[in-house]
């Protein structure tokens, strides 16, 4: 009895969700205090709530919600596959993600307030452990005299295939190299506090104010700060997001045993140890340390692996 299919199909289950075909698609661009701003694909930002059972939604998350009764506020209903997630530690010994379906984080750094190599490792080896590709800025290169030491980190890190580029956000220097990179790519400027990052998100994008003043009127959060992070669209295609600035990133769900793999340039030697748990220290036959001592792994870069390894052995540490 062809046409009855529908009429003796059994009920959907309630489970308390709205049928599917109510959701409407969202774009998490900033992770405020009061929920998410959620911006839909006609460019409207919402103020969205979330459910605890989703776990952390944040900025670059691609969502499905659904409108509150009154039309005003949404609730997101379903976080979409992730195609990466930046993660560090947060309250409480649990982890937090910082980012989602980023493919490109940019270490933000100047010569004043001065680099803080540690956090730079840091952002490196966790991008390296998360299949997230890392560039470096250097900026302020108008303040840049007599860096010879900086110059030399900065090459090391060249050297194991990190780009650096060198920019002013002030002097409109190496700006339109780096928009040209920025393109096609869901990219974090991340870093210290004061290197620069809004300077340069606002160097890059002209009406980035106007954006700003749109988020805080829709979503009635009032003025936006750099205390979380948010998603720009580039005009000429791809996101930016501006995050905050930290003074520790921390090495979230990185193990003892891993880190040396997020070294990239100790991957090539990590097979030739003499031992299989080689902690590339002084132990023997550690084909890691040998290359170090050859100079074709730079022996800051081993200081700081020796550091963070150590860290990571005391079970109390505390990255925030
Ligand atoms: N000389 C010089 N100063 C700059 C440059 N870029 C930014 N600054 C200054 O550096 C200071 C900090 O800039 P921000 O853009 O707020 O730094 P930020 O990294 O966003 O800082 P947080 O939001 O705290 O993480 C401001 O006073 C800027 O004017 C630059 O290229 N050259
Ligand atoms: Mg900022
Ligand atoms: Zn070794």
């Amino acid at each position: 009895m062809k046409g009855t299919g529908r009429r003796n199909s059994p009920q959907r289950p309630n489970l308390g969700l709205p049928p599917p075909d109510n959701l409407l698609d969202g774009l998490v661009i900033s992770h405020l205090g009061q929920g998410l701003a959620v911006e839909t694909p006609d460019g409207t930002i919402m103020l969205c709530q979330t459910r605890r059972r989703l776990g952390d939604v944040a900025v670059g998350d691609r969502i499905r919600w659904s409108p509150s009764d009154d039309g005003m506020q949404g609730r997101v209903e379903e976080v979409l596959a992730r195609s990466s997630v930046l993660v560090r530690p947060g309250y409480a010994g649990k982890n937090r993600v910082v980012a989602a379906n980023l493919d490109r984080v940019f270490i933000v750094i100047a010569p004043s307030p001065q680099p803080d190599w540690l956090l730079v490792d840091q952002y490196l080896a966790v991008c390296e452990f998360r299949h997230i590709a890392a560039e470096i800025i250097y900026n302020k290169i108008d303040l840049a005299e007599n860096e010879a030491q900086a110059q030399t980190e900065l090459n090391d890190f060249v050297r194991i295939g990190y780009p650096v580029h060198p920019v002013s956000a002030r002097k409109d220097i190496g700006i339109i190299e780096l928009k040209q990179g920025l393109h096609g790519h869901c990219s974090m400027f991340s870093g210290q506090s004061g290197v620069g990052k809004s300077s340069l998100t606002n160097a890059l994008l002209p009406d980035k104010n106007l954006r700003t003043n749109e988020i805080s009127e829709r979503s009635g959060l009032g003025r936006h700060t750099t205390t979380a992070a948010t998603l720009y669209h580039l005009p000429e295609g791809g996101d930016l997001i501006d995050s905050p600035g930290v003074a520790v990133f921390g090495l979230a769900e990185i193990k003892g045993q891993d880190l040396a793999w997020c070294y990239r340039e100790f991957q090539a030697h990590i097979g030739h140890c003499r031992f299989n748990d080689c902690r590339h220290i002084n132990d023997k036959g550690c084909a890691v340390r040998e290359a170090v001592e050859k100079g074709e792994i730079a022996l800051a870069r081993h200081q700081r692996y020796v550091k963070l390894l150590d860290k990571l052995a005391q079970p109390d540490t505390v990255w925030e």
